[in-house]
């Protein structure tokens, strides 16, 4: 089947591919979603993009985009009725740089937090305490923000950073709820338990070669 829309290579839990899910429902941008089992990745995949990671965004036209800020930006860019690059306060590249710094050294912490036993002589408590900086100035933002990272609403930060946040409160939830990040936790409660969230985060069978994949975002 010859299909007009972009497609959409996808993993559920993937902090990655959630966030590309997150702006492809903000901006309405259809497409057709292919779930991906990492241990069997289709060849298809792998011919459009053999980095071999999601998400992976084809465009009918042949084009490839495969980082997920990048499907972020792409949606957005050709529409934005939320206004998530057009934040409250600040602008896009200081949206980008607070990114960079979630991708970077605290999604290392996070790993090592999460996975010690994949990271030889990793201390998950050592990667834990290292994780703390950038989520105590979350909190600072979040509180001078009024709610958010760049002001009273969600921008494409707060939606780009809260998987990856959220993974690490749920290391050890009990450690989580006990630390004075008030702010950090309701923002990840009301983001998480919202409708676009909801909506991006369904569960789907893993796509089959040969066979059409499911209609993004849901109806
Ligand atoms: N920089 C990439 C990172 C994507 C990434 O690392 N995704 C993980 C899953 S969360 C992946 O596909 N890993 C490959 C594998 O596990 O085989 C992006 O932003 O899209």
């Amino acid at each position: 089947m010859h299909t007009a829309l972009p497609v959409l290579y996808s993993f559920r839990r993937c902090p990655y591919a959630m966030r590309a899910r997150f702006a492809l429902v903000a901006s309405g941008q259809r497409c057709e979603l292919r779930e991906v089992v990492l241990r069997d990745k289709p060849a298809e995949l792998l011919a459009a993009s053999p980095k071999a990671t999601v998400p992976v965004l084809v465009l009918p036209d042949g084009g490839v985009i495969d980082q997920s800020l990048q499907i972020m930006l792409w949606a957005l860019g050709r529409h934005d009725p939320e206004g998530w690059l057009r934040p409250a306060r600040g602008g896009v590249g200081e949206m980008l740089a607070l990114v960079a710094d979630c991708d970077g050294d605290f999604k290392q912490q996070l790993d090592r937090y999460k996975y010690p036993e994949r990271h030889p002589g990793a201390d998950a408590a050592v990667h834990r305490a290292q994780g703390v900086g950038f989520l105590a100035g979350l909190e600072v933002r979040l509180r001078e923000g009024s709610g958010h990272l760049f002001g009273a609403r969600p921008a494409l930060a707060d939606l780009a950073i809260a998987p990856f946040v959220r993974q690490f409160a749920q290391v050890d939830a009990a450690w989580f709820e006990a630390q004075p990040w008030p702010a950090l936790r309701e923002w990840l409660r009301a983001l998480t338990t919202g409708a676009p969230w909801l909506r991006a985060t369904l569960k789907y069978p893993p796509w089959r070669s040969g066979e059409p994949g499911v209609a993004f975002p849901p109806a």
